[in-house]
């Protein structure tokens, strides 16, 4: 075991994070290991960075286990929106797949997939992956094999159904009558089986499936199912990296196969014993394996709720001025947030629909965020100068991350000196 991985285990087991309820799963991880799971998740969101390529898997585990890390959450919702833009504007490779990630990580984020805005213009992630999805399923009539992978397919039917899509059922329907040939992409693969059974399985739930289709996608899932649990190997189902995904299916699918035929509790002991051995150290293999150990999978992100559900929105007048160095200017917006937002969120708001004027930087602290730069300009601790931030004309007595604003209130930043 690494000095680090013991280090946290220790912390971990003096934390307690924010345990997701155990209504899904078919066992759970025993008290006195869930410290593994603790530290493995903190490993995980260490792994996170305003340099580092953000990986949308991440994400979704940090909001499928709740874990208690806003800078994480913040950093990778702000780097994947800014990625996918660049991605799209740029036509940088984005296949199928990878936009499904993306679609799901901000979902679960609450972070609305179809509205990133992008000077001026709208990119709308859920429409990019009903097109690419269209591209794979023509590829599969053509040639009997999708563009990418089974795998990606898999993803999009996933992310498709989650987002409540109806082409998620005519994706769930190629995928579903590829199962009966038996490529060797999608059923010689236990990841790719878990993925297609978890978006098989989301289908199943959607409305308005015609018969015929809720028939086939039912016999694809228990070839698949029958699939994942014959491939239970000491513990194991598949490989060491396969394992996360299939349990996390067996999780899912729970109505369609006999739960007494998976030994979920020896999966789960085989899988915390490898933990302190450093073998899920990459951040991509502790995601897929951690919403097992929550007792949760993928599939969770359909119900988890947002604020826009039941909040109302508020709207918030923003303004930066500056006239202490340089080129002075003043530029004003007003946003429309979720009742209960916090300044951080306005400002992001506003930086997402004018990122040229209202894009800023913050570096993390021991009181949250503290705003360094706004429009490219910069405090700095030999002139002296800082961002301060008002409430019409009274300073903020608490920093942007924990700064709940009101309804039709004006916030100013200021550039100053101290
Ligand atoms: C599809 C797939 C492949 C395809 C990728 C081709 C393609 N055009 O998509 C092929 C068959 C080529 C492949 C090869 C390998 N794979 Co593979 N692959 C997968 C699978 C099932 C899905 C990946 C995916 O599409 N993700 C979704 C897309 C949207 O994300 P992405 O980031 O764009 O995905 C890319 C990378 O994942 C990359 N990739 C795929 N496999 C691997 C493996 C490694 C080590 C690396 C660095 C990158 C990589 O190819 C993807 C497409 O560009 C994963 C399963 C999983 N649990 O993640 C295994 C998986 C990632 N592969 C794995 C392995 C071991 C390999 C190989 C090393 C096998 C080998 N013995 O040679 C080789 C890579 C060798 C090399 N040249 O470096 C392991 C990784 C385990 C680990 N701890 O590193 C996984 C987890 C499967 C498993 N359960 O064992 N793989």
């Amino acid at each position: 075991m690494t000095i680090r991985m013991k280090l946290l285990i220790v912390c971990a087991g003096l934390l307690s994070l924010t345990c997701p309820s155990r209504a899904d799963s078919v066992c759970s991880v025993p008290n006195t290991q869930k410290s593994y799971v603790t530290a493995l998740a903190l490993n995980m969101a260490r792994s996170v960075g305003p340099c580092v390529t953000p990986d949308p898997s991440v994400l979704l585990a940090l909001n499928i286990g709740n874990v208690p890390d806003s800078f994480a959450r913040e950093t990778l919702i702000k780097l994947l929106r800014e990625d996918s833009v660049h991605k799209v504007t740029e036509n940088q490779p984005f296949t199928s797949g990878k936009v499904a990630l993306y679609v799901l990580a901000l979902r679960s984020s609450c972070s609305d997939p179809t509205k990133i805005y992008s000077s001026g213009e709208n990119i709308n992630l859920v429409h990019l992956l009903e097109t690419k999805t269209n591209e794979e399923l023509h590829c599969i009539a053509n040639t009997q094999s999708p563009r990418t992978t089974w795998y990606q397919v898999a993803l999009d039917v996933l992310a498709l159904c989650v987002m409540s899509n109806p082409s998620a059922i005519t994706a769930a329907k190629a995928l579903a009558e590829a199962t009966s040939i038996s490529p060797p992409g999608l059923t010689g693969s236990v990841d790719t089986a878990a993925v297609a059974v978890m978006g098989l399985t989301c289908v199943l739930q959607m409305d308005n499936v015609p018969s015929k289709t809720v028939k086939l996608v039912k016999s694809s899932l228990s070839i698949l199912l029958d699939l994942i649990l014959n491939a239970q190997n000491n513990g194991l189902i598949g490989n060491i990296y396969s394992t996360g995904l299939a349990g996390q299916a067996l999780t899912a699918a729970q109505p369609y196969y006999s739960v007494s035929s998976w030994n979920c509790s020896r999966t789960i002991s085989t899988v915390i014993d490898l933990i302190p051995e450093g073998k899920f150290s990459i951040p991509i293999s502790a995601a897929q394996v951690l919403p097992l150990l929550w007792g949760k999978s993928y599939l969770s992100v359909k119900g988890m709720p947002c604020p826009a559900d039941n909040a109302s929105l508020i709207t918030v007048d923003y303004t930066i001025y500056n006239d202490l160095t340089g080129n002075p200017f003043k530029y004003s917006i007003t946003v429309l947030v979720n009742n209960g937002s916090t300044l951080l969120q306005v400002m992001e708001k506003a930086a997402e629909i004018n990122p040229k004027d209202f894009s800023f930087d913050t570096e993390n602290s021991s009181w949250g965020p503290f705003v360094t730069t706004i429009n490219k300009l910069g405090g700095s601790d030999n002139d002296k100068t800082y961002w301060q931030f008002f409430s019409n004309e009274t300073p903020l007595q608490e920093g942007v991350g924990t700064y709940k604003v009101h309804n039709k209130e004006h916030i100013l930043a200021i550039f100053s000196k101290y």
